[in-house]
């Protein structure tokens, strides 16, 4: 049966809107369509309409809309992991994961963002560290971290120090030490030479003063020798 050309201009809205809410790209699509929606598990398409993959997003912190691309709050699971897992992401988006760079990348490349960085200790404590600007670079380009703009929320920054770097795993060395800092910090990060934030270290529980800087670390807040409770990086576009 043929539609007459009423019948589609009236359905020619719909269709859009329809196709808009299909394929979110991040949480503040989600959260842009109905604010009312609580934080958890959501699917986004970050590389376009087949790139489905699920996501926790965070619609409470400072206006809500935040994708998450990396959590850790239980030690469940394993973050020293190679470079192809680290590019596509792993873990459970209802609890510890990694988005993968790949996607992080076309997340930040089609659209300015901010970071939000948010950690708690084992007394319960609450700290955060804010960016206006946050991005990450192609593959060829060893996906570069871009990161400005420190805002602070009692966590102090630990990441700046980072910018420009490439990322590093165990398997593919971009740092900036004559040594494998993934290795040796027992991790994988936008490592220099080597660290003064962790996050993907050694999940371990809280205050250990024998051994120390390959832990969950964030070292202008609690040092080398103290791993997180819980710590989550997520990002959100500028407006
Ligand atoms: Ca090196």
């Amino acid at each position: 049966m043929k539609m007459s050309p009423l019948l589609i201009l009236l359905f020619a809205p719909l269709l859009i809107s329809g196709g808009d809410l299909i394929h979110p790209m991040d949480c503040s699509d989600i959260h842009k369509e109905d604010k009312s929606k609580p934080s958890g598990v959501y699917t986004i398409y970050p590389v376009g309409d087949r790139s489905a993959v699920q996501v926790y997003c965070d619609m409470e912190s400072v206006g809500g809309g935040w994708t998450v691309f990396q959590r850790r709050m239980d030690g469940s699971v394993n973050f020293y992991r190679p470079w192809n897992q680290y590019k596509f992401g792993f873990g459970s988006a209802a609890g510890e994961y990694w988005l993968g760079l790949k996607n992080i990348h076309s997340l930040t490349n089609e659209r300015k963002n901010e970071l939000l960085v948010d950690m708690e200790d084992f007394d319960g404590k609450k700290v955060f560290a804010r960016y206006s600007s946050f991005s990450v670079g192609t593959e060829c380009d060893g996906y570069k971290l871009q990161v400005s703009g420190f805002i602070n929320g009692g966590a102090g920054d630990s990441l700046t120090y980072h910018s420009g770097q490439k990322f590093s795993t165990f398997d593919k060395d971009q740092d900036s030490s004559s040594y494998n800092c993934a290795k040796l910090r027992v991790g994988a990060f936008w490592y220099k030479s080597c660290q003064y934030a962790n996050p993907n270290g050694v999940y371990r529980w809280g205050a250990d003063s024998t051994v120390g800087n390959f832990g969950v670390e964030w070292y202008h807040w609690k040092g080398w020798y103290y791993s997180l409770k819980a710590i989550s990086m997520k990002i959100r576009p500028v407006q």
